[in-house]
């Protein structure tokens, strides 16, 4: 009997002790043996997204009460609708520091709007003002274009939506189009800084969300992605707020070769959207902005110079593609 144990029963017992080893036991990619579901991320299209950004930029300068702004909301509107999107808007006058009521709407489109699972991503649609940056003082009082700073998240934004309507992630996206974000002070204005004076729309969708109770993962602010050799750097506010988000963000750039676009430095920090997404939705959001060593954000920020010219695809495909990339990989 001892012997039959020695070379039967323990060889068997052995050879039955391994060949579980790899399914129950030890869960190495955290899939607890359920199949994987394979990923296939789509391409992002930089030319639409430079077209989605020409069209917001023909309608000229989307300042909030001007008619080109209520027609762009409208044109916003409509290609959400057409990319199948839910659309909510939101009216609302917002009181700017300097005390004029602006006609505001933020527009929000969710896809697959059941799903418990969801991201966030942003940007604003409206254009400043005023040129305050501009290097000729007769043109700081004239409003800009923003073909970069608005427009280019935005376009970036509307070519991720027409991807989502053509093949769903694993989880629900919320886009959302944030308005009065750049009636902050002017620079010769001598007004102590408030970050209350930037991003109007952004804050009030915090205090008042598209949907009761809504949540998020995280939140992804686009911001200024469309300029030609654009680097992008860890931002303060996203790092304190959201560091694994940024971390997320940037290794999938890395992975897709857009590590020169994507630096792993810090980059400063930025009252921008996000700021109060993390503080006012508590949602943990990151901000993908420009830091120029030489221009700060951008060459052409705040000036009229901010049209199609500065506009380059390369940079555009590779904050769209890496968007695609992060979402379409949550599960
Ligand atoms: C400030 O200049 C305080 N914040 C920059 C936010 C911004 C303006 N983004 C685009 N335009
Ligand atoms: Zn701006």
């Amino acid at each position: 009997m001892k012997t039959y144990f020695k070379i039967i029963i323990w060889p068997l017992l052995l050879v039955a002790f391994l060949a579980c080893g790899n399914k129950g036991r030890r869960d190495v990619d955290g899939t607890q043996g359920k199949p994987q579901r394979v990923v296939i991320v789509p391409s992002f299209n930089a030319d639409s997204a430079y077209c989605n950004i020409k069209e917001q930029v023909a309608f000229g300068p989307r300042v909030p009460n001007s008619k080109a702004h209520v027609a762009c909301s409208k044109y916003l509107i409509g290609k959400l609708s057409e990319y199948g999107a839910k659309v909510y808007t939101q009216q609302a006058r917002l009181t700017a520091y300097d005390g004029t009521l602006l006609n505001a709407c933020n527009i929000i489109g969710a896809y697959n709007p059941e799903c418990k699972r969801r991201v966030l991503l942003l940007a604003h649609w409206d254009s400043r003002p005023w040129a305050d940056a501009d290097p000729v003082e007769a043109n700081r009082s004239k409003p800009i274009l923003g073909a970069n700073d608005g427009a280019s998240g935005v376009g970036v934004l509307l070519e991720v939506a027409r991807q989502l309507q053509q093949q769903s992630p694993a989880i629900g996206i919320d886009i959302l189009f944030a308005d009065a974000e750049d009636w902050g002070p002017r620079q010769d204005e001598n007004v102590a800084h408030e970050e209350s004076a930037w991003a109007l729309g952004t804050q009030y969708w915090a205090n008042n969300p598209h949907v009761v109770g809504y949540n998020a993962r995280f939140g992804i602010l686009l911001d200024m992605v469309g300029g030609e050799n654009s680097v992008f750097k860890y931002e303060d506010y996203s790092e304190y707020y959201a560091r694994d988000i940024n971390r997320k963000v940037w290794k999938a750039a890395h992975k897709l070769g857009y590590g020169k676009t994507f630096r792993r430095e810090n980059g400063g920090g930025v009252t921008d959207d996000h700021l109060f997404v993390n503080r006012l939705a508590r949602i943990p959001c990151i901000d993908i902005i420009p830091s120029d060593d030489r221009y700060g954000f951008y060459k052409y920020w705040h000036t009229t110079q901010d049209d199609m010219n500065g506009i380059d695809r390369l940079t555009l495909k590779a904050v769209g593609q890496t968007v695609l990339e992060v979402i379409y990989n949550e599960q």
